[in-house]
């Protein structure tokens, strides 16, 4: 790590001269939204052309991964520059972020950014040492557990660990996997996106003294289950269909369209606010996803092709789970119109930010700093991306060059389950598995799998108590 350190020091300093000193950064990460689901990595039906713009204008990356397939895990990757091999928090649930994680806001934080999460935080509660608070930023506002996110039209939000009661009143919902905790409106007013959003542009007007780090954490496209297992139609919670009210559509599938356009008027109203107060060409913008698509609250991924030519969804390991769309713009420092097939990964994150701000990276990271590709800059590669998912039938995953290796049937077989390899570069959708052909690479993803990895204390595979390759 020491000697990647060395070289991305290097690299900072060649940066500096033209990136600026200490640019702002604004992360947007989007809530299960996969791979194919904005115009610029492909959709033809779901309108987003402020994103694809920011795509025409700078980079987009081809083959990004999420932390994980599904929320928390993700986030932590994300916020912390560790894969779930590494990273405390694994799997959803109440779990916390604690004092001795070092997250990307902490580090800028110290460095004299003025940092701030808006949306959905899913990292630690409110009291919890996992609050926004103790984890380096300055401001937070939104939703603390993800549970709560279900709802587009909760009681409250939290504001600096403070309640704040909306105008939307809300019932508890009995059915679902999060019955008892799950809510849905049964008087609508305060749409939580809008707020996020209005959240966000005041911000960052106030930010005039420090340079900044926005973590937009939005909640679209999620569904909300509870409100689709009790009342609703449909789970996909926008207060208009947008451009798609005379669409001959099901009325799911109009809101799942509208919700994501709007998510893409939002980022418009964010850039149109950089330029108005003169920073867009000190602002990097990163627009992500935390996981591949999901087929909740009655929406159907196929109807949008939302993975696109990926294989899966939100909680698979394949491409479609974790592959997820990358977009950055910083106009004046991004070359327009490139794209890029660097693998790249959530724990690259906090490198990437310390290499923006002209910090020293630290060295126990499972990341490496995406900056150079942002910058058309000589850029070094992973050995291997890894992920590993407790929930269901327990599976791991490899990518290392152009193969993929997913081993599933971790909870039931152990670390013995059979391995399927997959030839990404003429297989992007994972449908013919060359494990019998090559034992070889078989072998090979074997023996990464077991040192990409060392046992959490929190999250077990079913398998880890008994498992004697475990050992
Ligand atoms: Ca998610
Ligand atoms: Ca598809």
């Amino acid at each position: 790590m020491k000697k990647i350190a060395t070289l991305l020091a290097f690299a900072c300093l060649s940066l500096s001269a033209s990136a600026g000193d200490k640019p702002n950064i604004i992360l947007i990460l989007a809530d299960d939204l996969g791979y194919g689901e904005i115009g610029c990595f492909g959709q033809k039906m779901i309108q987003t052309p402020n994103l694809d713009r920011m795509a025409e204008q700078g980079i987009r990356l081809t083959q990004h991964y999420s932390g994980s397939t599904v929320c928390a895990p993700s986030r932590c990757s994300l916020l912390t520059g560790f894969d779930t091999g590494h990273s405390k928090i694994r799997g959803n649930g109440t779990h916390s972020l604690g004092p001795e994680d070092i997250t990307f806001a902490k580090l800028l934080q110290d460095a004299g950014y003025s940092t701030a999460v808006i949306g959905k935080w899913d990292s630690g509660e409110v009291g919890s040492p996992g609050e926004p608070q103790k984890q380096g930023f300055d401001y937070s506002y939104g939703y603390m557990h993800q549970i709560d996110a279900h709802n587009f039209y909760p009681s409250h939000l939290w504001r600096n660990g403070e309640k704040e009661m909306l105008n939307n009143k809300v019932k508890t919902s009995h059915i679902g996997y999060a019955k008892g905790k799950g809510t849905y409106a049964i008087e609508r007013n305060d749409y939580s996106h809008d707020l996020f959003v209005e959240d966000a542009l005041n911000w960052i007007s106030n930010q005039k003294d420090n340079p900044f780090m926005l973590y937009l954490a939005v909640t679209i496209p999620h569904a909300n289950n509870e409100y689709w297992l009790t009342d609703g139609e449909h789970g996909m919670e926008v207060p208009d269909l947008g451009p798609y009210g005379d669409e001959d559509w099901p009325e799911v599938q109009k809101a799942h369209a509208a919700m994501v356009t709007r998510l893409d008027d939002g980022i418009g109203q964010i850039v149109a606010k950089l330029e108005e107060l003169g920073i867009d060409e000190n602002t990097l913008i990163i627009f992500t996803s935390d996981n591949g698509p999901h087929e909740e609250g009655g929406n159907q991924k196929e109807f949008f092709d939302t993975n696109g030519p990926l294989q899966g969804m939100k909680r698979d390991l394949y491409e479609g789970g974790i592959r997820v769309p990358f977009v950055a713009y910083w106009p004046g420092t991004i070359e327009a119109g490139q794209s890029s097939e660097h693998q790249s990964a959530f724990w690259d994150y906090l490198p990437t930010f310390c290499d923006v701000a002209g910090l020293e990276i630290p060295e126990e990271t499972n990341g490496i700093s995406f900056l150079p590709t942002l910058l058309g800059q000589k850029q070094k590669s992973h050995d291997y991306l890894y992920w590993e998912f407790m929930e269901r039938e327990g599976a791991q995953a490899l990518r290392w060059g152009d193969w993929k290796a997913v081993r599933n049937l971790v909870n039931g077989y152990g670390f013995g389950a059979e391995i399927e390899i997959y030839d990404l570069s003429t297989d992007i959708g994972e449908e013919r598995n060359l494990a019998y052909d090559r034992p070889d690479l078989v072998a090979q993803a074997k023996k990464m799998m077991k040192e990409a990895r060392v046992p959490s204390p929190l999250f077990q595979f079913k398998s880890e108590h008994f498992d004697p390759e475990n050992k």
